[in-house]
């Protein structure tokens, strides 16, 4: 497949943001569309004191639309949710088709999107973000050549006006909640049974589905680059105590999430949100570790899920240490040291989420600590 040329821009505004660095963001946006398929040949980027109508400022512009035609680049990717007006202010100006972050994303999705939730998830999303940049814009984006953040489920919609988008997005909602209330039944036949649910969450790519299939001993795709699980899976976990629970692994999370897709993933969402547990998973060899797992928490929050109890897991520990630290330094304070590659951790893990669960009695922990103490 031929890949697009592309030219990244990155726009920061001085004293906001949330701790990302520009470059640190740009170099995600990077990865995000060489993930969509396209080639990003070049970067431009700037700090601005206020925002821009035209998302960097005029100068700025002059020197992208020159970059533009030095570097061939056919499609210009913003760093940012661009307003409909700014899109096109700015293809008017560089003459070359211009997308945001979350058209990336949305681009992504729609190529990863396996099931029918999935699908119809994604494809509201689409409909919900093309709505308001309809006007007008069908024949200009045409003329622009197609590609990255115009394909998708939501492509043949584009020419339809926008009544009919929403008749469309009242449609998939509606498809969308009969998907749920299948998926709300099992999860009410499991409450019944008393099982308590745990979700794994955290920033994409930090090893969810690995840890999953370590755990479960299931075979789900686990794949280095963005966005590789949409859908849910819940498995039976097994559990020191004789317990058992069920485990879900689900999407996951990016700076600058656009809340298109988590309103539009409620129904895949659904899962974390009635979870009993929640299982956060970073990735600690990422330097952005951190940075990441804020992102996670504000998320979370955002979902109203602040105050579901949480094991806070620190992945790929194999990526920053040759041996395996002590039993003891394993897990600490309900954290946890894994590596879902090496099954390091991993017994370790069963037990903190057998105690986050409250399935070991806080005797037995305070006989363990005791045991710890005089060991
Ligand atoms: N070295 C090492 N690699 C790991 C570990 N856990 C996961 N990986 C790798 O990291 C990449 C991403 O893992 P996934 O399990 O797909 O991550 P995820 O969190 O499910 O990501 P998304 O589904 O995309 O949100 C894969 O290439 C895994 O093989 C680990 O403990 N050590
Ligand atoms: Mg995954």
């Amino acid at each position: 497949m031929r890949r697009e040329r592309a030219c990244l821009v990155g726009a920061q505004v001085r004293r906001r943001g949330n701790g990302w660095a520009l470059a640190d963001s740009v170099a995600e946006l990077s990865a995000l569309a060489s993930a969509a398929g396209a080639n990003p040949v070049t970067t431009v980027t700037q700090t601005l004191n206020a925002p821009s109508p035209t998302y960097v400022g005029s100068g700025k512009l002059d020197e992208i639309a020159e970059t533009v035609r030095d570097f061939h680049v056919e499609t210009v990717i913003c760093d940012d949710e661009l307003t409909p007006a700014q899109q096109r202010v700015l293809e008017d100006r560089l003459e070359v088709k211009v997308i945001d972050r979350t058209a990336l994303i949305l681009d992504i999705f729609a190529g990863r999107a396996r099931t029918r939730e999935g699908k119809l998830q994604v494809e509201l999303a689409q409909v919900e973000y093309l709505m308001p940049r309809l006007a007008g814009q069908w024949s200009h984006l045409e003329r622009l050549g197609g590609g990255i953040g115009t394909r998708g489920p939501g492509e043949s919609q584009i020419e339809t006006d926008r009544r009919l988008m929403r008749l469309k997005a009242r449609d998939l909602r509606r498809s969308i909640l009969d998907v749920r209330d299948q998926r709300g039944s099992q999860r009410r036949r499991r409450q019944r049974g008393e099982v308590k649910t745990v979700s794994l969450v955290g920033y994409t790519n930090a090893g969810k589905s690995a840890l999953f299939n370590t755990l479960t001993g299931s075979d789900i795709r686990s794949v280095d680059r963005p966005f590789e699980t949409l859908d849910t899976t819940t498995r039976r976990l097994y559990l020191p105590s004789g317990a058992s629970a069920t485990l879900s692994d689900t999407v996951g999370f990016i700076n600058k999430l656009p809340p298109i897709l988590i309103d539009a993933f409620n129904a895949t969402l659904e899962e974390a949100m009635f979870a009993d547990l929640l299982v956060h998973v970073t990735d600690i060899s990422n330097p952005l570790a951190a940075e990441s797992a804020e992102v996670v928490d504000s998320v979370l929050a955002d979902l109203g899920l602040g105050e579901t109890p949480r094991v806070l897991v620190l992945n790929k520990l194999d990526l920053v240490t040759d041996v395996p630290p002590p039993a003891e330094e394993i897990s600490n304070d309900g954290n946890v040291m894994t590596s879902a590659i090496k099954r390091w951790g991993i017994d370790e893990l069963r037990s903190a989420i057998d105690v986050a669960l409250g399935n070991v009695s806080a005797v037995d922990e305070v006989d363990d600590a005791a045991a710890t103490i005089a060991v």
